[in-house]
């Protein structure tokens, strides 16, 4: 399997040991770029000759970095532009050494343990798209989402958020910021969405999308746990979904809400009731998205996840087997799977824990189709629920079944499905699997080049953020090792190629 994708290059703050170099474009237009002051990379084809008339013009040599290139570096506040001048004068082929940036590797500080980000391939989304495009709306219809965590609330919206009694007799009253009756709704909140590159706790599967809390359970029922306290059980009903679907379905659109897609991680055995339904119809109707949890009950999938024009979402586990635990049967036929067990992510007060079932793995699928919207917004609800089922990772017996739905979703083959695919063949891209790499855990990455520019000899560079070189790769497969043999740090890292046939570049993270 090989992408063909386009190469990312990013405009980063000038920093110390930067220099800018510019080009007119075909149309006339400056471009300005990044490279690295006082470094050349020089074309030597491992001539003793070549380079002993380089060192001779005051260049030092570095480092080799192939059997045709080395890196040079230039004599003392000689400009990078001036140098390339002098060397092609010497009949000596030389490029600056371009500063490549990193946009798609989130810093959230517990990201080594969120198994279910590679498992989906958000990294690879996030090379395209992180929800920051235009505005989609996760609402949470749920037990309320805590806005006093630290890594929820700048992502919930200031007003809209609700509180409907959990037999629907009262509200929508507001509740913002919104307070939950227990835990649940922020730990779906989390997954979905939690606060991205902010250095702190998770990522969410979507960086941009903002979060709506429809609070459906009544605080007095619940303990922190989402246990009962009252002998009324920590429990809601179809009168209060119906008022919070009905309430949704009137901010779908709105430009303070954008996009909605309403995550229900809520279940109950039987059958989806006409009235339910027809509520969810005439959401659907007016454009917004439902994602359901199949159920925990290893019985038939639940309501409201066996309603017509909803998604149902099955429960995966770190090996993409189907959880013991998951609901099943033919209403999985308009579903996907996603990873539901040790889903690390919001907790309260304000703190994390990994938690399993379906209703962790709703907010996983609901957080995709936010990066979806985002993406391309002007896409119907009805074209997006097409394209996550067909873009998912066939399991189990082949072709939608009753337990996997379309398969184990996938964001980044989500997000490639609705690319045009004229951006992706203008430029290429190193795809790295699995990204986060855990040397220990995964022996090797691979990487996976554009088939147009693979020659028998190919060879891939693997360098730090700071440009330094790393390793040269053979094979398309690396073990973590740098080029004395030792383990490579933790960090973000580049792999680049270059044969006769183009280049190509990427990016991962090493997780140790
Ligand atoms: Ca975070
Ligand atoms: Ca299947």
């Amino acid at each position: 399997m090989r992408f063909i994708l386009p190469l990312f290059l990013l405009s980063l703050p000038l920093f110390a040991g930067m220099e800018n170099l510019s080009y007119l474009s075909s149309s006339g237009k400056k471009i300005t770029y990044q490279v690295e002051s006082g470094k050349l990379i020089v074309r030597l084809d491992s001539d003793e000759k070549k380079k002993a008339a380089v060192e001779k013009a005051g260049y030092k040599i570095i480092e080799r970095l192939s059997d045709m290139h080395y890196l040079v570096s230039c004599s003392t506040g000689l400009k990078v532009s001036s140098a390339i001048d002098s060397l092609a004068k010497m009949s000596i082929k030389a490029s600056p050494n371009k500063i490549y940036g990193i946009k798609s590797l989130p810093n959230d500080t517990a990201l080594s343990s969120q198994y279910y980000l590679s498992k989906i391939s958000a990294y690879s989304a996030w090379e395209y798209e992180t929800g920051f495009n235009s505005l989609v709306t996760i609402a949470v219809i749920d037990s309320g989402i805590s806005a006093a965590h630290s890594d929820l609330s700048s992502k919930i919206h200031s007003s809209g958020n609700v509180s409907i009694s959990a037999n629907g007799l009262s509200g929508p009253a507001a509740n913002d910021p919104p307070t939950p009756a227990c835990y649940h709704g922020s730990a779906v909140a989390g997954a979905a969405a939690a606060a991205t590159n902010n250095a702190a706790g998770i990522a969410g599967v979507s960086w941009g999308a903002k979060l709506l809390s429809v609070k459906i359970f009544n605080d007095s029922d619940c303990d922190i746990s989402c246990g009962d306290v009252n002998s009324n059980g920590c429990v809601t009903s179809d009168s209060a979904i119906i008022k919070a679907v009905s309430y949704l379905k009137g901010l779908h659109g709105n430009p303070l809400y954008g996009k909605i897609v309403a995550n229900l991680s809520l279940g109950g055995a039987g059958p989806c009731d006409s009235a339910l339904q027809a509520e969810i119809n005439d959401a659907y109707s007016k454009g917004m998205i439902f994602v359901a949890s199949a159920g925990n009950d290893s019985s038939l999938v639940n309501s409201p996840a066996n309603c017509a024009n909803v998604i149902p979402v099955s429960a995966t586990d770190e090996n993409d087997s189907l959880s013991w635990f998951s609901s099943r049967g033919d209403a999985m036929l308009n579903g996907v799977a996603a990873p539901g067990e040790n889903i690390y992510t919001c907790a309260l007060p304000n703190t994390y824990a990994n938690d399993s079932g379906t209703s962790f793995s709703a907010p996983i699928v609901s957080g995709v189709l936010a990066l979806m919207w985002s993406y391309k917004p002007a896409l119907s609800n009805s074209y997006l629920t097409e394209i996550i089922k067909k873009s998912a990772d066939d399991l189990g017996e082949r072709g939608p079944d009753s337990l996997f739905g379309w398969g184990r979703v996938n964001a980044f083959r989500s997000i490639l499905f609705i690319s045009d695919n004229s951006s992706f063949s203008s430029s290429k891209k190193i795809t790295a699997f699995p990204s986060p790499f855990s040397p220990s855990k995964d022996g090797v990455i691979n990487f996976y080049v554009p088939q147009e520019i693979v020659t028998s000899e190919m060879k891939l560079y693997i360098y730090d953020f700071n440009g330094d070189f790393i390793a040269e790769v053979k094979n398309f497969s690396w073990n973590g090792k740098n080029a004395s043999g030792i383990d490579a740090a933790s960090g973000a890292y580049i792999v680049l190629t270059k044969t006769d046939k183009g280049k190509a570049s990427g990016k991962f993270l090493l997780l140790r």
